[in-house]
């Protein structure tokens, strides 16, 4: 049998390299870099290579699931389509008709926005459901990127991306990109770019508390304080208007707000923030001048000032540094992308209105304000626990695995546990679909279609690609958005000769044709006849056109940030961040945990792939030798790790590569739960850091969760 090569982009991580897919009949031969892809240009990382192990292993779903409890023993028996999606949409619908639509939640986790499939079609069945109870990893990931973006640009989805290839000095906070590869940064091969900056001279620096892989390739690196960036920023920011090098340049005259902001930083010197956060007054005011003076300069902050308790702010701040700078939409400074679908294009004879998505109404059991049409994911246990009108019932999870990557896992564990009904669409029987009444798997990765309607909107370049399935699509077997269709036309009560599926490659084919190089010819023909992917051009300035904001200004003050100032007025005043917490414990023999990425590592989800678990033991709390020392307590030695929430047991890896005060392990493990069917994962189980991060603990703007600076105690076990 020939040889056959199929070219596609890697769904994985939002880098979106292209893959050369070598097979014969459907059976993968090699899996490498496509030189052809003018954005990745051959680039891939190893985890490209698990697409084979996912595509090809014994433990993957490939028929609808039915649980059947009998004496207490559970037993899955694999069921046909037809029959699972009417027990579904009846189970739906019989909650729906008992507590009303409200009392059916949806989780969509990460894979969701790497799978346009899914991504198309969720909002379609989510209606048909008739529930405002969404929830999403977004809210354990980048809300404050969102918020700050509507708040300042008027539209979450209008966030800069670093301009790394055209930058002469790039600050990364929070970020570790050389293991994540990028994020809210579709940049593939960022070492390369990286290099590049100081090949032209450029410089690098990175501010986290924790020596990362990418700390370890820049020209300086900072350690922080977990969860005191918001000080970092408003001393910065107070610098720029101290030393008059505030320079808002080409967007000054649709810039409001700036006397205000000056007023607001005012108390926050260097001075007053130096010990809080570790970083010395001197540094921040060199890096606060070296910013201002590099005529192309990028302030980038990522997951590590996004998953905090200051979230909001901290997002905030950095766009607000890099618009007093001028950096703000220049060339090597922060840009918007002009992708080739575009949401943001204003739709002739639609007036446009201002985004309102915030706070229309609160969380039932504790308050928390909606955002983009979401509740807080780290609410879910507590809706589903307490009774009362509109108490969460039944779950829809797809794409997800809330009980290892949200917040207090154990009591989301039980929560699920306790439902009415819960259904998963997902590929796997892990750790949260282990709970499901019925779970449906979809085709995946080398198997689906693909366009990267998300990634293309964060890319450092416009490109376009569209990836066709590897194979035709097997017998017995169907894509996400099939599941969602046929569950949205059953709970829609559409009669069934009216049925008609809507297949999301028309929806993209559309959004080509009628985006901003739909005039140039663009259109899915177009993609399907140039596999490798098309260049679109570097990305440009774009404001104030751009702008969604009503009045089409900036802001640089808004009334919700300034309010919530007062918050981190109070914690700088108390020096201790995260206190409330766990007012019973000591505070000086309190640590912070923070989280990593591994290279090898994919969330909670690619444990299951050998290639990529081979080798040394990953999940380990990386602790400083200064307190080792004083907790007693020496690598490789199992520790006991507490919070108010619970407590894990984990190998300790003393190391100068952490700060001192603060703990850091992988997210993304804790594969002992029983009645998983993953076993490789299970044989690399480690802990999981959710058992451990706080619900209770939140950006309280934005509802994010705060899964970094949470506070722990440690102790040898012996
Ligand atoms: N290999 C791999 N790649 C991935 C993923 C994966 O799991 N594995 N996940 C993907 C996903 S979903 C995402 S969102 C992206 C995330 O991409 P990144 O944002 O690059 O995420 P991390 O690698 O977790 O880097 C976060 C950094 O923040 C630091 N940090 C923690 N707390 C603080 C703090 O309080 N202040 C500061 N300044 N820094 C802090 C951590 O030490 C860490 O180095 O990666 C994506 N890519
Ligand atoms: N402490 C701590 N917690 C964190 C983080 C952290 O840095 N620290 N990071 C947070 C971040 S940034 C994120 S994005 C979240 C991720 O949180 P989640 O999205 O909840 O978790 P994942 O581990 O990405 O789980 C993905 C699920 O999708 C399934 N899946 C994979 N491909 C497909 C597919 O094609 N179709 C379907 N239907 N299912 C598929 C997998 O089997 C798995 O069950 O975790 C968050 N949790
Ligand atoms: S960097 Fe991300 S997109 Fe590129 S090959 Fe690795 S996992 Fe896939
Ligand atoms: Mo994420």
């Amino acid at each position: 049998m020939e040889l056959q090569t199929h070219y596609r982009a890697c769904n994985l991580c939002e880098a979106i390299c292209g893959l050369t897919v070598t097979h014969q009949n459907g059976t993968v031969v090699s899996i490498s870099g496509d030189p052809a892809d003018p954005f990745s240009r051959g680039h891939i990382c190893p985890k490209a290579v698990a697409l084979k192990d996912i595509y090809e292993d014994p433990n993957r779903l490939r028929r609808p699931l039915k649980r059947v409890e009998t004496h207490g023993e559970v037993s899955w028996h694999e069921i046909g389509w037809e029959q699972a999606f009417d027990e579904v949409a009846h189970r739906l619908h019989q909650v729906r008709t008992q507590h009303g639509p409200n009392s059916i939640g949806v989780y969509a986790g990460n894979p969701t926005v790497h799978n346009s499939g899914s991504f198309l079609s969720m909002p379609g069945f989510v209606r048909s459901i008739g529930t405002r109870t969404m929830f999403s990893a977004s809210s354990v990931d980048q809300f404050p990127h969102h918020f700050a973006a509507w708040q300042l640009f008027g539209h979450p989805l209008l966030m800069p991306v670093p301009d790394i290839d055209n930058t002469d000095f790039w600050i990364i906070m929070g970020g570790n990109p050389i293991a994540s590869n990028g994020s809210i940064m579709t940049a593939p091969d960022v070492a390369t770019r990286l290099r590049a900056i100081q090949q032209r001279g450029g410089r690098v620096v990175v501010i986290d508390p924790r020596h990362t892989e990418t700390a370890k390739r820049a020209d300086e690196h900072q350690f922080i304080r977990p969860g005191t960036d918001v000080f970092l920023l408003l001393a910065m920011t107070q610098v720029l208007f101290a030393e008059n090098l505030v320079n808002v340049g080409r967007l000054a005259d649709v810039t409001d707000g700036i006397d205000t902001l000056r007023e607001a930083v005012m108390p926050f010197s260097p001075e007053t923030v130096a010990t809080v956060t570790g970083v010395s007054a001197s540094d921040i005011r060199r890096l606060t001048r070296e910013l201002a003076n590099t005529p192309r300069a990028a302030l980038y902050g990522r997951v590590g000032v996004s998953t905090q308790e200051f979230g909001g702010l901290c997002l905030w701040l950095v766009n607000v540094l890099n618009l007093l700078t001028g950096h703000l939409d220049e060339p090597g400074g922060m840009l918007f992308t002009s992708p080739a679908i575009d949401a943001l294009a204003a739709r002739p004879g639609v007036p446009k209105s201002a985004y309102n998505k915030y706070n229309r109404f609160q969380s039932r059991v504790s308050g928390k304000p909606e955002f983009m049409g979401e509740i807080p994911v780290a609410c879910l246990a507590e809706e589903a626990e307490t009774p009362g009108p509109g108490q969460l019932r039944a779950l829809v999870t797809s794409c997800g695995n809330p009980v290892l990557s949200t917040p207090n896992g154990r009591r989301v564990d039980e929560a699920l546990a306790g439902l009415e009904f819960m259904v998963s669409v997902d590929i796997y029987l892990n750790e949260t679909t282990r709970h499901a009444d019925y779970i449906l798997p979809p085709l995946t990765g080398l198997e689906t279609a693909n366009y990267d309607l998300t990634f293309h909107v964060l890319a450092i370049r416009n490109t376009a690609r569209y990836s066709e399935p590897m194979v035709p699509k097997p017998e017995g077997a169907m894509y996400d958005w099939e599941i969602f269709e046929n569950l949205r036309l059953r709970l829609s009560g559409t009669p069934r000769e009216e049925w008609n599926l809507q297949n999301p490659a028309k929806t993209i084919d559309q959004g080509l044709r009628f985006g901003p190089y739909g005039q140039t010819g663009l259109s899915l023909d177009h993609l399907l006849a140039n596999p490798h992917g098309i260049d679109l051009g570097p990305l440009r300035s774009q404001l104030p056109g751009r702008l969604q904001t009503p009045d089409h200004r900036i802001n640089a003050a808004p009334a919700l940030f300034l309010a919530d100032l007062a918050r981190a007025q109070t914690a700088l005043g108390q020096q201790v961040i995260a206190e409330t917490i766990a007012p019973d414990q000591p505070a000086s023999t309190q640590l912070l945990l923070i989280s990593r990425r591994h290279l090898r590592d994919n969330n909670s989800w690619m444990h299951n792939a050998r290639v990529l678990v081979k080798g040394r033991n990953r999940c380990t709390l990386l602790i400083h030798p200064d307190d080792a020392a004083r907790f007693g307590v020496t690598t490789g030695q199992p520790v006991r790790v507490r919070s108010r929430v619970g407590e894990i047991e984990i190998p300790a890896d003393v190391s100068t590569e952490i700060m001192p005060g603060v703990v850091c392990m992988p997210h993304g493990y804790g594969h002992n739960r029983p009645g998983t069917r993953q076993d490789i994962a299970q044989q690399h189980a480690g802990a999981s850091i959710n058992d451990l991060t706080d619900e209770a603990f939140s950006d309280t703007l934005t509802g994010n969760a705060a899964l970094n600076g949470v506070p722990v105690w440690v102790e040898g076990v012996v």
